[in-house]
């Protein structure tokens, strides 16, 4: 009998792979590809009068140089809007080289392909672009401003101005004993991933094939927007996704401009063609998030309850809206976690800005909502000298009220319904996990020495594994290994090793003998992507619906074999046995060879090997509605999301001197529901938490004031490294099983990152005695913010 693995420790299959090298990432395919590399404006705002190639030309390894002017049909029109949302009036999206106007700086202008990069980029620098400054917008003060406008025809720099509501919140403060009011903001950070952006293009003149792979969280993606602009069929596009060394949102589905050009380019030029991107590329040119202006009016009652909430809004969206309003949507549907006020209003404008383009973050939205929420909660708090943890427990959806449907509409269009959760139980778990209820003594016996150190906590609710839908094949081999096959991509969530172990559960076989392969288009050409925490929910409910239907099909086919009733038969380490009957046995691997009469195997009898089977010439060699081999393939495709939580608590330390802040401790309790693999969730967790903290403490985008972006580079944009985080993520799982789903599963890949900010700034908050509002917070801003409140 085989231990089960679903919910066991079990180590990542993927990792001696990669920390051995052995790893195989965009950049090391395609050696013999040419390069591409993009002339990127370096204006945040300017019209385009003349691009002049000549100097160019004279450098040796040219081989092509391109501006819009070489574009036509779909390859001149913009970039595909991917999700439209009903009040997105003025959305806008990009050219895949800039038309007449460049809208920030780094947007691509024009295109060269060399023999390599050293000649590509001598090109690049050869290519003189003759710009007219226009006026730049930066900020979201200055979009709201709009003495200057960044797209002439959007009055106001307004893409949206989107209002929901349930109840009357303004009658419901109004009429409440207690009104707060708090202005919050967050600023720009961005995903970072190890491996920047990348792609390579093979174009099949002989069949009219084209082949792509790309460092990307959606392989369907890229295939869909390719073959559009192309004018291709998607059955003629395949791409694959090799190793990706991080993606966190920044290569979800929505194309790239390379992706596209890169592809384009293979094609006319009937050659392979690559593109890399560097990290100065990245920070300029790929895409950033969170970037937030938030108001807050709040109405409770002397208990603490709310009664009314209304949130105004403006989100920074940088030059265009490729995914719509998806970022300031979730902020404005997930704002009120765990809590139930009586009234609930929410307004924003998504602004333009002369910056990069702004799409979804690990988080995406949430980080900034959880923000919002849990300034408040501890402002509540604080004004009626109640402790924070009681605040929240008096305002919690309790799980007698599951499921708790918010009357709101949430980011797939679908009502916005909390599945399961056990708020009370977590919150109890995290006091008990961080000590909450001794830490005043410990902060009184710090501050007697001279100390400060401060506890803060912050909540959230995701809303997790969302459609449209993802599929599952399961294949057994002639060799008796499986094949697994999802179309969603991975960037180091660990896939290969949760697969398999749902496949070792249902199948009966050793992990060991069970291969994953994910986002490759022409094994799996009907599936969405990886993002929003969906892959466990949807591939692996599709893979686990895969799994039985293989497994069906193999106890009817020993059945058969084997002469018994398939109720008597079990499977244990990839045999089907007959219960009670020992040797009455076939392997998966034989039972393989016997489903296809096209089949290589040893006669026994002749010694020669065969490749076809004549078999019983009364039937046909194969069944009719039946499929020839062992696979099972189905799809899974959710009603509505599921709603994963969780509760964080950070013990802070400021120096009294220096503002130095440093997080001693760090505390997660979580709930993804049934947890497949605790070692790969917990890994989840420790990576958001850091990017939590580095959101809290340290990272922003330095725009200045023509919109020049002041800290693209490592060694001016602060990420966390292991020595500011603490020495320990302390992590309590909780497991309410969602009730939505084959395997009871909620997501657990953006978990870590949410109530980063809230947390910290709630502890420094508690140490310091004054309200922290804006994220991140450097030591020189809590510097100024102690002079301000005289605390020095
Ligand atoms: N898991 C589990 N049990 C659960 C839930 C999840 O064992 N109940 C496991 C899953 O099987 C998966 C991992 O935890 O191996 C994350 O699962 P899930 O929540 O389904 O998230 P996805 O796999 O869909 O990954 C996407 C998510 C997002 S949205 C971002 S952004 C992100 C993240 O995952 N980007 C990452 N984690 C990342 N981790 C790495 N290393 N690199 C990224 O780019």
């Amino acid at each position: 009998m085989i231990p089960r693995k679903f919910g066991a420790r079990v180590a990542r299959v993927e990792d001696e792979r990669l920390v051995s090298g052995a790893g195989a990432y965009l950049d090391d395919l395609g050696a013999d590809a040419l390069t591409l590399a993009v002339v990127r404006s370096p204006h945040a705002h300017a019209k385009i009068l003349d691009i002049d190639v000549t100097g160019a030309l004279e450098v040796d390894g040219l081989i092509a140089i391109y501006t819009y002017e070489d574009l036509d049909g779909p390859m001149a029109d913009p970039l595909p809007l991917l999700i439209p949302h009903p009040a997105l009036s003025h959305g806008r999206t990009q050219y895949v080289l800039a038309k007449d106007e460049v809208n920030y700086a780094g947007e691509a202008v024009a295109m060269v392909v060399a023999v390599d990069r050293y000649a590509a980029e001598d090109i690049v620098e050869r290519i003189v672009v003759d710009y007219e400054p226009l006026p730049v917008v930066v900020g979201i003060q200055n979009a709201r401003a709009a003495t200057h406008l960044v797209h002439e025809d959007v009055p106001g720099n307004v893409a949206a101005n989107v209002v929901q509501q349930v109840g009357d919140a303004e009658a419901a403060i109004a009429a409440a004993p207690h009104v707060l009011e708090l202005d919050l903001s967050i600023e720009r950070s961005a995903a970072m991933p190890l491996e920047g952006r990348g792609v390579l293009a093979r174009w099949d003149p002989d069949f009219g094939r084209l082949r792509i792979w790309s460092s990307t969280q959606s392989s369907t993606g890229v295939r869909a927007a390719v073959a559009a602009k192309l004018g291709l069929d998607l059955s003629d596009v395949t791409v694959t996704t090799p190793d990706v060394g991080g993606g966190f949102g920044v290569k979800i589905m929505h194309p790239w401009p390379e992706e596209i050009l890169v592809s384009w380019a293979a094609r006319r030029l009937q050659r392979p063609v690559k593109f890399t991107e560097d990290r100065r590329e990245h920070f300029v040119s790929s895409a950033h998030e969170r970037g937030q202006l938030q108001h807050v009016r709040v109405g409770f009652d002397d208990e603490g309850r709310l009664l009314g909430l209304s949130v105004r809004f403006w989100h920074d969206h940088g030059a265009y809206t490729p995914y719509g309003l998806i970022v300031p949507i979730i902020t404005s549907t997930q704002l009120l976690g765990p809590y139930k006020p009586d009234a609930y209003r929410v307004e924003f404008d998504s602004l333009y800005t002369n910056t990069v383009v702004v799409t979804p973050y690990r988080g995406a939205g949430r980080p900034q909502a959880a923000f919002a929420m849990e300034r408040t909660m501890d402002a509540i708090a604080q004004k009626l000298g109640i402790d924070r943890t009681e605040v929240r427990s008096r305002n919690f959806i309790t799980p007698d009220d599951m499921p708790y449907d918010h009357q709101l509409t949430f980011q797939d269009g679908r009502p916005l319904i909390y599945d399961s959760g056990d708020f009370p139980q977590s919150l109890a778990t995290l006091k008990a996990l961080v000590g909450w209820d001794n830490f005043t003594a410990y902060r009184d016996a710090a501050r007697a020495a001279g100390r400060r150190v401060g506890i803060g906590l912050a909540c959230y609710v995701e809303g997790t594994g969302i459609g449209p839908y993802e599929g599952g094949t399961v294949e057994i081999e002639t060799s008796g290994r499986i094949k697994v096959s999802t179309g969603l991509t991975s960037q180091g969530q660990g896939h290969r090793t949760v697969f398999a172990q749902i496949v070792a559960d249902e199948l009966g076989v050793s992990m060991d003998d069970i291969d994953v392969v994910t986002g490759d288009t022409d094994r799996s050409p009907f599936a969405v992507g990886t993002f929003a925490s969906r892959a466990a929910v949807v591939s692996g409910s599709a893979i686990a619906l895969a799994a039985r239907k293989a497994r069906a099909k193999v106890l009817k086919l020993a059945a058969e074999a084997l002469e018994a009733d398939p109720a008597d038969l079990e499977i244990t380490d990839g045999v089907v046995r007959v219960t009670g009957a020992p040797g009455a046995e076939i392997s998966l691997g034989t039972l393989a060879v016997l489903s296809n009469p096209l089949r290589y195997a040893f006669d026994e009898q002749s010694k020669l090997a065969t490749q076809f089977t004549v078999g019983d010439s009364s039937q046909p060699p194969v069944p009719h509605g039946e499929q020839p081999g062992i696979e099972g393939n189905d799809y899974y495709s959710p009603m509505q999301a599921t709603f994963a939580n969780g509760m964080h608590a950070a013990i802070v330390e400021t120096d009294p001197v220096t503002a130095e802040i440093t997080v001693l401790r760090y505390c997660v309790v979580h709930d993804c529901g049934n947890i497949i693999n605790p070692i790969i969730v917990e890994g989840q967790i420790h990576g958001g938490v850091a990017q939590g903290i580095g959101g809290a403490l340290y990272e922003r985008m330095a725009y200045d004031e023509d919109g020049q972006l002041q800290n693209a580079s490592f060694m001016d944009f602060l990420m966390p490294y292991v020595t500011e985080l603490p020495d320990r993520i302390e992590i309590d799982h909780l497991e309410t099983p969602s009730p939505l789903n084959p395997l009871g599963i909620k997501g657990a890949g953006e978990a870590g990152v949410i109530p980063g900010s809230a947390a910290i700034a709630s502890a420094i908050e508690d140490a310091e005695g004054f309200p922290v509002r804006a994220m991140p917070i450097s030591p020189s801003e809590l510097f100024h913010l102690r002079l301000r409140h005289r605390r020095t």
